[in-house]
């Protein structure tokens, strides 16, 4: 059987999720209530059987640290592992100047574990994935590099590497991030054909290519400017189309489901997928999990808070984690992350709230996302006069209040 190593770059600084990622990389963003954005692609190669994961981290990489040493400890004994690789200056005194240079200050690795295949997928992304099937394609194909992608509205062309490929799936032209007249599909003129950032390399080619682009003193050293868009025309550069990949247990409606959570409103709305009845990216899915830390937190808990007020605790459409207690208010519409608590005549609708979020009696919150560690004081209003909310808070263009981490917010 070929060997293979999973390199995932996971040093990303994710600038457009902020105040999220003030205090944490773009990966290490919570999602989903319980998850973290780094599971998700972690989960899919541990399903495709892929259990040698090396992490290369970056940026405010602590809490990125601790959830990947917690949660993802397979069995050594197998040689099965997930490890964070933190940026060591191996070749200098610089950090890592692009997502290649990342690789080329780590390449090491790749020569002492001589896999005969290496993936390099970003971290950033929310999908399902069997990446055995991308790797077949590579062989099938005898490729130097494998590109997965994906179809966008040409509207968003300008944040992706937008790639022409030709009948027989090879690459025949890339721009990374084009910022006018990007290439449209052909008999589509309203969808380009997008990178996803993750990419399969035949080992060999790896390295030589990332050694080549390490010597170019012009190089941006970065994966999309740099070594797709100077390997394609020399090298045998294939394009792997994400919609044929599929995974047990998913709905026909999720197949090529792939998001980019780049920005807030991406991120919120990416969230909101999960939450909808019937969802198109379904969290329970147990024949292709996404697996994440397990904390020993009690059961959540609704209360039906007395019995002279009435007020019955209750959650509904909504996604409520562990050790939740909701005494008396109303959710609606929402993600809860573990240990929330909603206090009696909140009402709180459309909102994803973190870990240790506390929402006081009577408030009302719409629209929201509220970091970790923050107490919403008795009777506030948050979402519903967002010139108000603009003087205290971050609002995004759609209209979404973000609160950062622990945030002490006055009382009304
Ligand atoms: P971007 O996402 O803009 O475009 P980048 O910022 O390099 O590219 O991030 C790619 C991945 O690498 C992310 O997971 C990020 O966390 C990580 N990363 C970035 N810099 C790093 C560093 N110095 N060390 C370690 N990890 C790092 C890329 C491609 C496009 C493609 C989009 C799809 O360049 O062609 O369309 O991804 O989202």
């Amino acid at each position: 059987m070929a060997k293979v190593l999973a390199m995932i770059l996971a040093g990303g600084e994710g600038r457009r999720l902020d105040p999220l990622t003030r205090e944490r990389a773009k990966p290490a963003v919570p999602f989903g209530g319980r998850y973290r954005i780094i599971d998700f692609v972690l989960s899919n190669f541990a399903n495709s059987g892929v259990l040698q994961m090396k992490v290369l981290v970056q940026y405010k990489s602590d809490s990125m640290n601790t959830h990947v040493q917690r949660a993802w400890r397979l069995t050594p004994l197998l040689g099965e592992y997930v490890e964070i690789v933190p940026a060591q200056m191996r070749v200098g005194p610089k950090w890592f100047e692009g997502s290649a240079d990342a690789i080329y200050q780590n390449l090491n690795i790749i020569t002492d574990e001589e896999p005969d295949y290496t993936f390099v997928f970003g971290a950033d992304h929310v999908y399902r994935m069997d990446v055995r099937q991308m790797l077949d394609f590579h062989k099938e194909k005898r490729a130097d590099l494998t590109v997965a992608a994906i179809p966008i509205p040409k509207e968003e062309a300008s944040e992706f590497g937008i790639i022409e490929v030709d009948e027989d799936g090879r690459m025949i032209g890339f721009v990374e991030k084009p910022k006018s007249d990007p290439k449209t599909m052909p008999g589509d003129p309203t969808r380009c054909l997008a990178s996803m950032g993750n990419y399969l390399f035949g080992t060999e080619a790896l390295v030589q290519e990332i050694v080549r682009d390490a010597g170019d003193p012009n190089s941006a050293h970065d994966f999309g400017k740099s070594i797709v868009a100077s390997m394609y025309p020399r090298k045998r550069v294939f394009v792997y189309d994400f919609a044929k990949n599929e995974v047990p247990g998913q709905s026909l409606k999720e197949r090529g489901y792939w998001r980019d959570v780049g920005s807030l409103d991406a991120y919120y709305q990416c969230n909101m997928d999960l939450v909808a009845v019937d969802p198109v990216f379904s969290l329970y899915n147990d024949r292709w999990p996404i697996y994440t830390i397990q904390y020993n937190y009690p059961p959540a808990k609704f209360v039906f808070n007395n019995e002279k007020e009435h007020r019955v605790g209750h959650a509904t459409d909504t996604l409520v984690s562990e050790g939740c207690i909701i005494s008396g208010g109303h959710v609606h519409h929402s993600i809860l992350s573990p240990k929330v608590r909603i206090n009696s005549y909140a009402f709180v609708e459309d909102s994803i709230l973190f870990e240790n979020v506390n929402i006081g009696r009577h408030c009302r919150i719409r629209r929201a996302i509220i970091d970790k560690h923050v107490d919403i004081p008795a009777g506030t209003s948050i979402g519903y006069d967002l010139d108000e909310d603009k003087k205290r808070f971050h609002v995004t263009e759609s209209g979404i209040v973000v609160i950062p981490k622990g945030m002490r917010i006055e009382g009304a």
